[in-house]
């Protein structure tokens, strides 16, 4: 009986069953392989869930959903495993599925009160449904009115007012043909989840390196001499990052961890690929620690600048790599000449870190002679994340730490296809020669003008000015900011079509008329072809092209591909007779790459190669040659000023994280093990200094008051948690937290919500003993 999958939980998050523990010291280990076979019985029975483990991340099986860390490009491991990726696997390969049954069982109006939690495990959407403006109730439709509709009311709209949101699992083939799609009816309104995200990441290295993407292979990383793994928790979001880290220590490679929080999987991981690291006592991560206030990377690295020219002073010759600096970049002059003087005073206070710690990292990286830096969203979610950025590669730049074994910048992707449904042309802001290229060889006329990204998007919702909203993927309304404004925003979208797997928010808060158009996820078979099976392709965090294919029985015969879907919008959209070839792209993808071939750089002999062992690497030019694309062909330094998050009085600065069971707005469950927090969500993380100074207990209810330009914001009854975080800084789950994020907090010039930059304060709750289920 245990072998089969378990019916979907009757019950919803009850906040009263919130359980503390310890935090736990190290990651992985027996309990992870315990904990990823069990959530995948439980959804999928046995039988599914061995045959999936035994595909994932092999050559010719399909890519893993759960994050963009790259595959070992020598010998694969039986089961290239992570408990994490286990789980996104678990919860696409679930045999619980969602029909018109469900839908007719349960009104809007009930499912509005559900949690994410509860609507996620309900299971896969097994037929399109409609729900016609003034309903109650979702209904059954046949696709090809689904289609028509959609057709009809993409006519009927003007262009600006249509906007096609990608989440970036969708593969490489899929995003090409999504944008082709966006450009024909006439916009670039194409927000992602990247605008979220890794923005920032994208808008520093573009205008100081020529490119938004990373510059090392993961050989790299198991060569480097030192790596530094700033605002990221890859215990719980990248956890194979742990095996190269070990790799790379055990090479002679150190690593710096900075991080308000000493997340598990920084310290100690126990290996699960390998008996040792099951039953032994596992491996040390980071040699060094910073526990860095929230926002004070941008002082970090400037002192760091600042103590590596002080040396370069000292030794001349012994740091900065002139050769690279001279042949290579530009700007350095001003770059030493500002940081030639520092604020001690002022780098302590912004970073929270001793100027002897500070001084310890930097005699480290003095020594080193390849280093690399690793960057996730504790980085990119601030008002100044993109100079943060920029102040990363300066400190690069000055060791010449591009286009060599064992260095350079690495912002570690979040969604598996992020980076890939970029290159494919998933962008609002389009270069020139994209769009030349796809109009040569479309022989269309694309439009010119910048599209919303994703905070512009939920802007033009408040403002009545989205007609048709489509989703590929995603959960916009929940992944945005300002939850309260996008919902009620959202609400005013005329059509809103929903290209999804999973019953998620968005589809409870709806436009007047609302689509849910069910799709084949990454384990699925897409077999109903002339030519027989397909398979699709993406690229990872490190550039590298490969394809992926699912094998197992899709749950319903109801299901669409979803370049099939697209392609039968644009058909329904265009009549028959349009230039392009929609029809021939969805029955074989090879028709696909073969245009992709013709308009994005680097995918020469795109079908060939794409079927090789390995895929393939796309053209790096930092990489490749140390040779940078920006407007004058060479690397910029750049000089920011010092910036930090200071909160007024009574406050402390509030990070959102995912917790180690959840994959963004998607709940695995309730067990964020690694911080010892299992149960309920609706938790604030508190320095136990600073509960004290502020007058609150362990344990007390609150409600939390966030503030940004004198415009606050609310959520009620979080717990507050004593907890080992940096002194002045708090942390939160996110979606439960969004709606403390004031939607004109956002990162300048990247436009990406400072999830992670809230100033809040608390108001205890009268009658302390009220519980979140309660409210
Ligand atoms: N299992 C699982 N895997 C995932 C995801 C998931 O939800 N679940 N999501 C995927 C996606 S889309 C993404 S983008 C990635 C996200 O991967 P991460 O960036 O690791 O995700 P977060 O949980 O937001 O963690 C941010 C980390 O930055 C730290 N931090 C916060 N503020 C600061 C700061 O100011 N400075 C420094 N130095 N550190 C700071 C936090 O303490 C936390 O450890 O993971 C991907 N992989
Ligand atoms: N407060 C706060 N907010 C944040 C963040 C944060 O750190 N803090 N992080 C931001 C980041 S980094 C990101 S990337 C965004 C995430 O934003 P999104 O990418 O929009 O959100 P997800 O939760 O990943 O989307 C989950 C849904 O995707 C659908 N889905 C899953 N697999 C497939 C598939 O194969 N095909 C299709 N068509 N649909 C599928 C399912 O229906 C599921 O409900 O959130 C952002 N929001
Ligand atoms: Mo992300």
């Amino acid at each position: 009986m245990k072998f089969l999958a378990r019916p979907a939980p009757g019950i919803d998050i009850d906040e009263a069953n919130l359980q503390i523990a310890p935090p736990e010291e190290h990651a992985a280990g027996v309990k992870a392989v315990l904990v990823a076979l069990e959530r995948g019985v439980a959804q999928a029975g046995l039988s599914r869930t061995a045959h999936s483990m035994l595909r994932v991340n092999q050559r010719g099986g399909f890519d893993c959903p759960g994050c963009a860390w790259p595959e070992s490009q020598g010998r694969r491991k039986a089961a290239e495993f992570c408990e994490n990726g286990a789980k996104a696997i678990a919860e696409e390969t679930t045999v619980r599925s969602v029909g018109a049954d469900f839908w007719e069982s349960h009104s809007i109006k009930e499912l509005s009160g559900k949690s994410e939690y509860w609507l996620g495990n309900q299971g896969r959407l097994s037929e399109p449904m409609v729900l016609r403006e003034g309903d109650t109730h979702y209904r059954p439709i046949a696709w090809g009115e689904a289609f028509a509709l959609i057709g009809e009311r993409i006519r009927a709209a003007p262009p600006e007012r249509c906007v096609f949101y990608t989440s970036g699992r969708t593969a490489n083939e899929t995003a090409f043909i999504y944008q082709l799609f966006a450009r024909s009816v006439g916009t670039n309104n194409l927000p992602d989840c990247s605008n979220m995200c890794h923005e920032s990441s994208g808008s520093a290295m573009n205008s100081t390196i020529g490119i938004g993407k990373g510059t090392v292979s993961l050989e790299d990383i198991h060569d480097a001499e030192l790596i530094f793994v700033v605002g990221q928790n890859p215990g719980t979001n990248h956890p194979r990052m742990l095996s190269a880290l070990k790799e790379c220590k055990g090479n002679g490679g150190k690593i710096v961890a900075v991080n308000p929080l000493p997340e598990a999987g920084l310290f100690n991981f126990r290996d699960p690929q390998t008996l040792s690291g099951v039953l032994g006592d596992g491996a040390p991560i980071a040699d060094q620690y910073l526990q860095i206030k929230v926002g004070g990377d941008l002082a970090l690295f400037q002192a760091l600048g600042h103590l590596l020219l002080e040396e370069e002073h000292a030794n001349p010759g012994s740091v900065v790599d002139a050769a690279f600096v001279h042949g290579h970049t530009e700007g350095f002059e001003d770059y030493r000449r500002a940081r030639a003087v520092i604020d001690w005073k002022e780098t302590e206070k912004a970073t929270g870190l001793a100027q002897s710690e500070i001084r310890s990292v930097a005699s480290m990286l003095i020594a080193s002679k390849a280093s690399i830096f690793c960057w996730a969203l504790g980085v990119t979610q601030q008002p100044h994340s993109v100079d943060t950025i920029r102040e990363m590669v300066n400190v690069l730049l000055l060791q010449g730490n591009f286009g060599k074994k064992g260095a350079g910048a690495c912002p570690v992707r979040g969604h598996s296809n992020v980076q890939g449904d970029r290159t494919m042309g998933i962008w609002e802001k389009p270069k020139e020669e994209f769009l030349a290229a796809l109009d040569n060889e479309f022989a269309m006329v694309s439009p010119r003008n910048h599209g919303y990204d994703a905070v512009e998007t939920m802007e033009a919702f408040e403002r009545e000015e989205v007609d048709v909203f489509v989703s590929m993927g995603g959960n916009f309304s929940l992944a945005c900011p300002d939850t309260d404004a996008i919902e009620a925003g959202m609400r005013r979208a005329g059509l809103t079509v929903h290209i999804s797997t999973k019953p998620n928010r968005s589809h409870i808060v709806h436009g007047r008329t609302s689509l849910i158009l069910p799709t084949l996820g990454r384990t699925d078979k897409d077999d109903k072809h002339p030519n027989g099976a397909q398979f699709l392709s993406v690229e990872d965090s490190m550039s590298v092209v490969h394809s992926t294919q699912g094998r197992l029985r899709p749950i319903s015969d109801h299901l669409l591909a979803e370049p099939v879907i697209i392609a039968r919008m644009a058909h329904a959209t265009f009549g028959p007779g349009h230039p392009v070839g929609w029809e021939a792209m969805a029955e074989d993808y090879d028709v696909i790459r073969n245009h992709i071939e013709r308009v994005v750089p680097g995918f020469d002999n795109f079908n060939k190669r794409v079927r090789a062992r390995n895929g393939f690497v796309l053209p790096n030019p930092p990489r490749d040659s140390r040779s940078f694309r920006t407007n004058t062909g060479k690397g910029h330094f750049t000089v920011s000023p010092l910036e930090y998050l200071a909160p007024p009085d009574g406050h402390l600065v509030l990070q959102t994280v995912r917790s180690h069971d959840q994959y963004n707005t998607t709940f695995y469950g309730l067990d964020d093990r690694y911080r010892g927090i299992s149960g309920g969500r609706r938790v604030i993380l508190v320095n136990p200094e600073d509960l004290q100074e502020l007058g609150f207990t362990n344990g007390q209810l609150v409600d939390v008051i966030s503030t940004f330009q004198g415009l606050d914001r609310r959520a009620d009854n979080f717990r507050l948690i004593s907890y080992p975080t940096a002194k002045g800084c708090a942390a939160a789950y996110f979606p439960e937290a969004n709606v403390l994020v004031h939607r004109n907090n956002v990162a300048r010039e990247s436009n990406t919500p400072g999830y992670k930059a809230l100033f809040v304060r608390f108001v205890p709750r009268l009658g302390s003993d009220v519980t979140a289920s309660e409210q």
